[in-house]
Order: structure tokens, then sequence, then C-alpha cells
């Protein structure tokens, strides 16, 4: 998709065949960074309203307004429904803002962090320096690679895996199948827990339905949580979670007063309530989640 295709009198629209037929609109004052990388077009925009704001392949990723609400509770909502998380990979996420609020658990002591597209990790660093903050963090170990295929050569590793995909149309494709699934399975230790970017029950039930489906199919207890992001075209987002052990819907221990005061969007109230759904989203999932 050309930026072309997109801007039209100075609106940035985000048009995407999987949501066909609606579109969110930015005003945008200024195209900061435009280069395609090895696996996709990567486009930097100062909006009008919502600060600097991060377009892959023409679907947003963040604004800098709002990207609290998703990197939050896709690190939180795991980590704090771990008992003990010491060693945590992630999947995704190279602007860095899901690793910059992993970062602020003392008790992960290991972190690996793998990206298919380092120009991404690049661009957030120059552009996005609130998000891409943590990669100098000791703990962490950035390894440039397939997702996929670093699951399949880590078997037993991790307590906590995150996979911040983009969506399944490109380089995120194959973390929305079955096999990436199982291989994240193997990759936890006895306990651990898998989260997931896991779209939109509005715009595609028909993939929320199968990513639920394959985490029932797999992990014992399983849940999808809701977050809201007015950026993301329909407003929301949700996590397909998977657990070999830990219960998911409270957190399993105190959130530090300490963390919390640093935080925007997580609390316990949020944690227990990303879990209530839509009446027809609970029938959708019935037998497939929760
Ligand atoms: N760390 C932020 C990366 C964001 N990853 C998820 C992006 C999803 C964008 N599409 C949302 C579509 C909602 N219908």
């Amino acid at each position: 998709m050309k930026n072309s295709d997109t801007i039209h009198n100075g609106w940035f629209s985000e048009v995407c065949s999987m949501w066909e037929g609606i579109a969110i609109s930015l005003k945008v004052d200024e195209l900061l960074y435009s280069k395609k990388s090895r696996f996709q077009q990567i486009d930097l925009y100062q909006t009008r309203s919502h600060g600097r704001m991060l377009v892959l392949d023409g679907i947003i990723q963040l604004t800098e307004r709002d990207e609290f609400s998703y990197q939050e509770m896709m690190a939180h909502l795991p980590l704090f429904s771990h008992p003990h998380p010491e060693n945590v990979l992630v999947i995704g996420g190279g602007d860095g803002g899901v690793l910059r609020e992993i970062n602020r658990h003392h008790d992960v002591c290991c972190i690996d962090f793998c990206e298919i597209d380092e120009e991404v990790i690049k661009v957030s660093k120059q552009f996005l320096p609130t998000l891409a903050c943590g990669f100098d963090d000791p703990r962490v170990c950035v390894h440039i690679q397939d997702g996929t295929a670093f699951v399949r050569e880590h078997p037993n590793c991790y307590d906590v895996i995150i996979v911040d995909s983009s969506d399944p149309v490109g380089p995120g494709e194959a973390l929305f199948e079955n096999q990436f699934y199982q291989d994240l399975k193997h990759a936890l230790k006895p306990g651990g827990l898998i989260a997931t970017q896991g779209e939109s029950f509005f715009l595609h039930p028909d993939w929320v339905e199968k990513l639920m489906g394959i985490t029932r199919s797999l992990f014992p207890i399983h849940a999808y949580a809701n977050i809201i992001v007015p950026t993301y075209t329909g407003g929301h987002i949700g996590i397909c979670l998977g657990s070999l052990g830990p219960r998911l819907a409270a957190p399993a221990r105190p959130v530090p007063q300490v963390l919390q005061s640093q935080l925007k969007y997580y609390s316990l109230g949020m944690h227990k309530a990303a879990f209530a759904l839509p009446y027809f989203v609970e029938k959708m999932l019935e037998g497939k989640g929760k």
C-alpha cells in the first residue's frame, strides 16, 4: 500500500481489506519517515492531535497519545497473572512499547526480544524515544529473527510469552496459525502462560473465534481480554491468553504501588474488567474461551 493511497487533503486514512468499508482517519501535519524495509512499508507521521504515529503497511500500530492502553495491558495483564515471572519472551513489538512496560517488573530477570524487522526498532529509537527506551536494559537480549523459528528453537524456556504482532496480513501472518501456538506452548516452562494480539470481536469475529479455538484446544486455562485503543479501527483490540497453570481472571499477586503509580491504564480493576465481554461475544466464544 502506497502513502498516496491513504492520504487525502492532509488526512491519513487506514484502509485495509481485513476491515473493508470502515476506516479511521487522523489529520497529519508531516511525514517524518517513509521507507520500505525488507518486510514492510514503514511510515512515521506527526499527527495534528495524537502526537507521532507509527504505520506499518498502511496500518496504524500506535499513536503517542493512546499507545499506553495497549502496551500496558499486553505486558502487565500476563505478567501479573503469573506468580513469579522470571524469563519472558516478546515476539514482535519492535516499537519497544511492550518492552518498556515489562522492564518495570523487577522480578523479571531475562527478556528475550525477537523482532523480524530491525528497521522498526531503528525507526522507533529515532522517532519514538518514549517507547523505544528499554532496549539497553541489561536484562534484554534482542534477536533479529523470525519469531516462528525462534520459538521452535527454545522449548521449555519461558514463564511468559507475549506476542505483539501486527495483523494477519504481511509479516505477521504465520503468528496467527495453529502450529505457532503449539510451538508457543512448548516454549513455556511448566505453569507458564502466553498472551497474543487477539484482534477485534466487532471487526473480525472470525479471527477471534479461530484464535480462541486454538488457544482452548492447547491450554487448560484460556480467556479473551478487551482493551480500548481509540486509534485502532473499531476502537478496541483483544488479547488471547492461554495458561498452563495460573488463573487469568485476577492478578496472582498485588500490584506494587510504585509500579502502579507509573501506569495510566492497567490496574487491579482493569485486569478483572478486561474479561467482561459483551453477551454476543460470550456466546460466540462459548466453549472457546473464558
Ligand atoms: N506495540 C504496538 C504494536 C501494535 N501491535 C498491534 C497492532 C494491531 C493493529 N491493527 C489493529 C486492528 C484493529 N481492528
